[in-house]
């Protein structure tokens, strides 16, 4: 056990040492990161720095709870292979968390978090 321990702590040291460079981070996302859209999107898309490994990227939405939200269909597009969505049903406004776990094409693992807001959440708090 000790052992193991002890090589994952090596594995985590050599993964954050790794240079940064060709690994897959997000360029942007729609909706934008840290935004407030008018109402629900039908899907949220992110664009990463880097090809996409198919089949090893995920997106989760959650709402304010905690809740998954999405329709737990990520997938890398078909033809931009920077590109990785995932569809949501119509959400109610709030404030969302989107969490985004990738493998670049070189096998590089990196992951990350953004909220974005649907309507404008203090007139939510007012109207309860
Ligand atoms: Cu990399």
């Amino acid at each position: 056990m000790r052992v193991k321990a002890l090589l994952g702590i090596v594995l985590i040291w050599a993964v954050s040492v790794l240079p940064v460079k060709a690994h897959a981070l997000l360029d942007h996302a729609k909706p934008d990161v840290g935004s407030t859209v008018p109402s629900s999107p039908s899907e949220i898309a992110l664009w990463f720095t880097h090809f996409l490994k198919p089949g090893h990227c995920t997106i989760q939405v959650r709402d304010a709870h905690g809740k998954e939200v999405d329709k737990k269909d990520s997938h890398c597009d078909d033809k931009d292979k920077m590109l990785l969505r995932v569809s949501v049903p119509k959400l109610s406004p709030g404030t969302y968390s989107v969490t985004w776990h990738v493998t670049s094409d070189d096998g590089h693992v990196t992951r990350g978090k953004f909220k974005f807001t649907i309507g404008n959440p203090v007139d939510n708090v007012l109207a309860r």
